[in-house]
């Protein structure tokens, strides 16, 4: 194709495409043109959001020039790709992030301020792109930037939500939700009005014998949404590579609105059909590790799947490849099992459509896909019933039966004498009314099943999904730890640091390669390194403490201790456990003397986190918190030596301030509880020491950094059952110290006490499931070590900077290289020379 164009065109072509600014110049002539032109403003009323609009348009149009060469370049190159099916990208903000992976902040920072605006004032303007929930949703964002940054062909599919996860407003120490109209101003997002699916519910299976006297089933009546393609670039850093995630909303099939009805006056049901179809993609449902299995949940899962799937297969098709070359031109990641439905359709899709063999179609379907667990809780294992699946996807539940049907005759064939065994591997639960357990369809349909930390897939191997290691034997199951992604998490976030550490580097390269931090250890004795080291942590801490200043009017002593937790607000997750051990501390305090008083190490212990709006014991420990809060930072007292705040409507954006300004954050989950948690390593990636339970990725931490560099504390998972077992049947002895902290509370202390009955009614009557009371002594007495640790100054930061020299394990790019090379066996394709990126690689 390129070769037939004519020269003079292309020279034209070439001539007049935007090129990399090559001075603040560059960029002011483009942003300005922006305001001008696709804005329709002026000098004269440019606010801070136009020139946002403006600034993100220059470097759209740049992107975009590398994202068509890449996705060309991907193309030509006819190489396997990734899909990473999610149905979260928690993205944040693209501005930044877009400015710094083209190396080109300073540039635009220098132009900005030419016209007059302050380069913070201008990111401040963007609206977090929020389609997650927690660290699943933003770990699928960090393995995007990795995968284009590693110049991987990939493609990330989602849905386009309308409100992404709500705003959290606090109104008198309670929740409360409030929408998210996040694109009011997207320029992010390319709408691809020519790239529709159409996506079919519910209707009847006809069933009939072709002429070779072979039964075909094919899918009939029911009723059709649209899929719309929106695409996003998404540039990897200090290379060309820019890969595309598609994200699909829905639409009514039938057009705009009904004529005939509007015509004949029938104004609100001639648009009755858009907006029953628009709903498909309109919200995202705010549930962290908790799922109910609910109709539209259901429907937006398939319409996801199905409009990816008919996309993958089209451009599979293009090629002109036969069918038994898919899976080797294609992997499908799966993560978590909410894309599972992607197995029954492809099935769907080849037997019934393209006319393949059920067994040659099972093994194309099998090689293709692999599947991430994300979690044991059993609360959050996705079931749906057969009378819905039978309702709504006719010709998937005959699937999954058959897919079953094969699956226990092997079971049975395999292990004869084993009766209960095909009981407990069914994809079919038993139950009144029957399920469809959907890992158990996304073991059977995937070649790879891996969890996300060691403990984590030891337990997955262990618990859940025991019989299945049975059947296919240990290889079929691996871990790839977590990662994050340390553009993002290190040199956007705290760009002070990552100068520092590239000042004794000799350059930026360990942003691709964050094995390299290592090297910084040799500096550790280094006064000057050491000195800077502090001011940056300190520098971090006041900008916090003026963000809450601004936002909550509480004054914070910058020299105190940061202690943060800041997470989705959960049981599991324990933020009672630290809320009731401020007020343990609340309690010190208050019987200490003046001169008791002058030891202690001021705190402030801050919070954050969303809980789902039907969660009421979470929306409980954020009241709790709030009014803890309100108490202890009134205290006169007190003073600066607790302060207790809770940050308003955590998200990507705030964390990005958050992690840099923190000298401890709390990881707390009851052992065997958090598959891996991601925060703990931006926390530790950027200078702060964490307090933590032997769980998830901790337990790597602590290998990685050592054990003195970490404050570990709590029962071990190999525990926690017979603890449960012998707090509903054996003699339970509530904590002592936890009992003072119940009895403030339920004096009224905090207010109306019967308010927080519930919480404490959990551990104490409830059996404490998860072992607040039996890891209570072992935190308080943890925190009192972090003080005496933290009076060490030089002690603390020797820690701190070793800690950061040691966790380049802990990069999304070596997360993603393990899964390109175990389960995806895909390969890099060497990036296009283009005039705007600058290519380190
Ligand atoms: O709860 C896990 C969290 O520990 C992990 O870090 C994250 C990414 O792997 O996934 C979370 N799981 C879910 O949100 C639901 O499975």
């Amino acid at each position: 194709v390129q070769s037939s164009i004519p020269e003079p065109q292309r020279e034209a072509w070439t001539k007049f495409a935007p090129q990399r600014f090559a001075k603040a110049e560059d960029f002011q002539r483009d942003a300005v043109r922006h305001v001008e032109t696709s804005l329709a403003r002026s000098m004269y009323n440019c606010d801070e959001a136009a020139m946002y609009a403006g600034t993100a348009l220059a470097f759209r149009d740049r992107l975009v020039m590398d994202w068509n060469k890449t996705q060309q370049a991907h193309t030509f190159a006819d190489q396997k790709r990734i899909y990473y099916l999610s149905l979260e990208f928690l993205m944040g903000r693209a501005l930044d992030n877009a400015m710094l992976n083209v190396q080109q902040k300073d540039v635009a920072a220098e132009g900005l301020s030419g016209l007059g605006f302050r380069m913070e004032d201008i990111i401040e303007q963007e609206h977090d792109a929020a389609l997650g929930n927690g660290g699943l949703g933003r770990l699928a964002a960090c393995f995007l930037d990795s995968l284009a940054t590693l110049n991987y062909p990939a493609w990330g599919y989602g849905l386009r939500y309308r409100y992404g996860i709500f705003k959290q407003e606090i109104v008198d120490g309670y929740q409360v939700e409030v929408p998210d109209y996040w694109l009011d101003f997207n320029p992010w997002e390319f709408a691809r009005h020519d790239v529709t699916v159409d996506i079919q519910f519910y209707g009847h299976v006809d069933k009939w014998q072709d002429e070779n006297g072979k039964t075909k089933c094919s899918w009939e009546g029911g009723e059709i949404v649209k899929a719309v393609a929106f695409d996003v670039p998404v540039p990897g850093y200090g290379t060309s590579t820019t890969n595309n995630l598609r994200l699909w909303g829905s639409k009514a099939a039938s057009g705009e609105f009904d004529f005939q009805k509007f015509n004949s006056g029938e104004y609100e049901s001639s648009v009755a059909d858009q907006q029953r179809a628009e709903t498909i993609s309109a919200v995202l449902y705010p549930n962290d590790n908790l799922e109910r299995g609910k109709e539209l949940r259901l429907k937006q899962q398939y319409f996801w799947c199905a409009a990816s799937l008919s996309d993958i297969v089209r451009r599979f098709k293009k090629t002109g490849r036969a069918w038994k070359e898919f899976s080797s031109q294609t992997a499908i990641q799966l993560n978590d099992t909410h894309p599972t439905l992607a197995i029954p359709e492809l099935q769907r899709i080849l037997i019934d459509i393209e006319g393949l063999e059920w067994d040659e179609a099972w093994s194309i379907v099998h090689q293709t896909f692999a599947y991430t667990n994300h979690t044991v809780l059993p609360e959050a294992l996705e079931k749906w019933s057969v009378g819905l699946m039978q309702h709504l996807l006719p010709r998937h539940l005959q699937i999954i039966y058959e897919i079953n049907l094969q699956f226990l005759q092997y079971v049975e064939r395999t292990f004869p004498k084993d009766r209960d065994l095909l009981g407990r591997v069914s994809i079919i639960e038993e139950s009144n009314p029957k399920m469809v357990r959907m890992a158990f369809l996304a073991v059977i349909g995937s070649h790879k099943v891996n969890g996300v930390a060691e403990l984590h897939s030891d337990l997955v191997k262990t618990t859940i999904l025991k019989d299945f290691v049975k059947v296919y034997g240990p290889d079929k199951f691996t871990n790839v730890t977590n990662g994050i992604t340390p553009r993002r998490w290190l040199h956007q976030a705290n760009p002070r640091l990552s100068a520092l550490i590239a000042s004794k580097l000799g350059g930026y390269d360990f942003l691709k390669d964050l094995t390299l931090l290592n090297k910084i250890e040799a500096h550790v004795d280094d006064a000057e390194f050491r000195k800077e080291w502090q001011a940056i942590k300190l520098a971090n801490k006041e900008r916090l403490a003026r963000h809450v200043h601004e936002t909550t009017g509480i004054t914070l002593n910058p020299k105190a201790l940061f202690d943060i937790q800041v997470k989705r607000i959960h049981e599991y997750k324990r933020q009672q456990l630290n809320i009731f051990g401020c007020i343990h501390r609340y309690l010190a305090i208050k019987a200490m003397s003046a001169e008791e008083k002058k030891k202690v190490v001021p705190r402030v212990t801050i919070f954050g986190g969303k809980a789902a709006p039907g969660y009421w014991m979470a929306k409980t420990v954020i009241h709790l918190i709030n009014k803890v809060g309100d108490v202890i930072n009134n205290d006169p007292e007190v003073g600066d030596l607790l302060k207790v705040v809770f940050i308003e409507d955590y998200n990507v954006s705030k964390a990005e301030f958050l992690v840099p300004a923190s000298d401890i954050s709390e990881h707390i989950s009851t052992a065997g509880t958090e598959a891996s948690g991601t925060s703990n390593m931006k926390f530790v990636l950027n200078g702060g020491l964490i307090i933590g339970t032997c769980d998830g990725a901790n337990i790597e931490i602590t290998r990685e950094i050592g054990e003195n560099n970490i404050f570990l504390f709590g029962n071990l998972s190999e525990d926690v059952e017979e603890l449960r077992h012998n707090h509903v049947f054996g003699t339970y002895q509530l904590n002592e110290s936890l009992a003072k902290v119940f009895d403030q509370i339920q004096n009224g202390k905090f207010g109306d006490a019967s308010q927080f009955s519930a919480l404490v009614n959990a551990i104490v009557d409830h059996g404490d499931f998860y072992l607040v009371s039996d890891d209570f002594e072992s935190y308080c007495q943890t925190q009192d070590l972090i003080d005496e640790s933290y009076k060490n100054v030089d002690e603390w930061t020797t820690k701190s900077i070793t800690s950061v020299a040691r966790m380049g394990f802990f990069s999304s790019d070596r997360c993603i290289d393990e899964y390109a090379e175990v389960i995806w066996n895909i390969e890099p394709v060497a990036p296009t020379k283009t005039d705007f990126a600058v290519d380190l690689a």
